[in-house]
């Protein structure tokens, strides 16, 4: 006979609602938050159920520190499984020599990037944050700038187009290592092929940041960076649809440096439940679907930028080509901050998003960012966000009209309940 120790644990005994019942109700107003507001965040999405199942699963249990076949712990035949599934997918998906999908987030994929293809004191080319960059590209309160000697480039005063006469004038004076480009607000495509040869003329490397657009690359709806970057990174849960997490692709020329990086240069063991999630979703992403949802996303966001535009808003580069316009509000007479809330009462989410040249500190802003990934997600067109246009536009003008942003809202909340999220998940 056995017995069972007081000790002994059964994790399928009792659910979270009884074990935290403070989590849970977190947990389920979150979900309702996600289900009855009209998400516009440009760098979020919904996952599938399928990423969902796998995130949640037990594979979060096991330590496999190291790769699939050359790990430091027993017992990962399975999860060597997982991640080379995850690995193999994602080299088809943008056609790359190699890959590590180990990165827990984007900004570890660009560490273990830079300093796999230099050393700490190096000088790193990257897009200034106020212009659309990332923090992570040389921003003097992140690792960027404070381990590598950052300069920074950005966009034109005249076109407001990224000004590639000036990253070669800045590459021919510093001398990078790495150049980096790729961005979190900046709604136009880039010129790989000319970033290609500034790199070249100065010896430098090309790293190239397609987080924002990495789901618009795979669904054929953008130019596909990995034939030009020497290292591609990413995260998996932009445009990409998937969970919350980082990747990095590269040319067999950097495979072993990135992978060194990655493990044991940058962290140890991988979250195992997320690489199988990330599998999963690489697997959706190279569905026909995907290839209509990101086109879609692109015709959305172009529909959003005609709708604001036509009211008189000024948009950044005066329109988009992705998934993301930033509008710029510097003469509205009101702050980004301002915009934010106003659309938040009326159950509309976007952030404020500073602008180039922006006159206001960066907790207050003078834009806001908008993305149409989620709510394409959703099963929103064109229609909707000729809407969803509309509503800003009324929002913005009635920020200070209580009743008005709530008349919107009970309007968001119908179009919600029109386009169902997460069915299976009651509240
Ligand atoms: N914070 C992300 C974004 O919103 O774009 C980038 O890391």
């Amino acid at each position: 006979m056995t017995s069972k120790s007081a000790a002994a644990v059964n994790p399928r005994e009792a659910s979270l609602r009884s074990v935290d019942p403070e989590i849970d109700r977190a947990i389920r107003a979150e979900i309702g938050r996600q289900q009855g507001t009209l998400e516009l965040i440009a760098s979020e999405n919904f996952v599938s159920e399928a990423v969902l199942e796998a995130m949640g699963s037990p594979l979060t249990n096991k330590y496999a520190e190291g790769y699939p076949g050359k790990r430091y712990y027993g017992g990962c035949e399975f999860v060597d499984q997982a991640e080379t599934l995850a690995i193999e997918r994602v080299k088809a998906l943008f056609s790359a020599e190699h890959a590590n999908v180990q990165p827990h987030a984007g900004a570890q994929a660009n560490l273990a990037a830079y300093l796999a293809l230099m050393p700490p004191g190096s000088t790193l080319l990257g897009m200034a944050l106020a212009h659309g960059g990332h923090l992570t590209h040389g921003h003097k309160v992140s690792f960027s700038g404070i381990l590598f000697k950052a300069v920074q480039y950005g966009l034109s005063p005249e076109t407001g187009l990224l000004d590639y006469d000036q990253v070669l004038r800045l590459a021919r004076e510093s001398r990078p290592q790495v150049i980096v480009a790729g961005a979190s607000a900046y709604p136009r495509f880039f010129d790989f092929q000319r970033l290609r040869s500034i790199a070249d003329e100065v010896g430098a490397r090309f790293v190239f940041d397609m987080a924002h657009v990495a789901g618009l690359v795979a669904g054929g709806a953008h130019p596909n960076p990995t034939p030009f970057a020497d290292v591609v990174t990413s995260t998996a849960h932009k445009t990409l649809r998937g969970p919350r997490s980082g990747f990095i692709l590269c040319k067999n020329e950097f495979a072993k440096a990135i992978d060194k990086s990655v493990f044991p240069g940058m962290q140890g063991g991988p979250l195992m439940h997320v690489i199988a999630a990330k599998a999963v979703c690489f697997r959706e992403a190279a569905a026909p679907e995907f290839r209509v949802y990101a086109r879609q996303v692109v015709a959305n966001a172009k529909a959003l930028a005609d709708g604001l535009m036509k009211r008189g808003y000024r948009l950044v580069t005066g329109g988009t080509d992705n998934h993301l316009l930033l509008v710029d509000l510097r003469d509205a007479g009101f702050s980004g901050a301002d915009a934010e809330n106003a659309l938040h009462a009326a159950g509309i989410t976007v952030n404020k998003n500073a602008v180039p040249n922006d006159p206001r500190p960066p907790a207050v802003t003078s834009g806001i960012r908008i993305g149409s990934a989620a709510v394409t997600t959703r099963g929103m067109g064109e229609p909707e966000f000729h809407r969803l246009a509309g509503w800003i536009d009324d929002a913005l003008k009635r920020r200070e009209e209580a009743a008005s942003l709530m008349k919107i809202r009970a309007q968001v909340e119908e179009l919600c309940r029109a386009f169902p999220l997460y069915v299976n998940r009651s509240l």
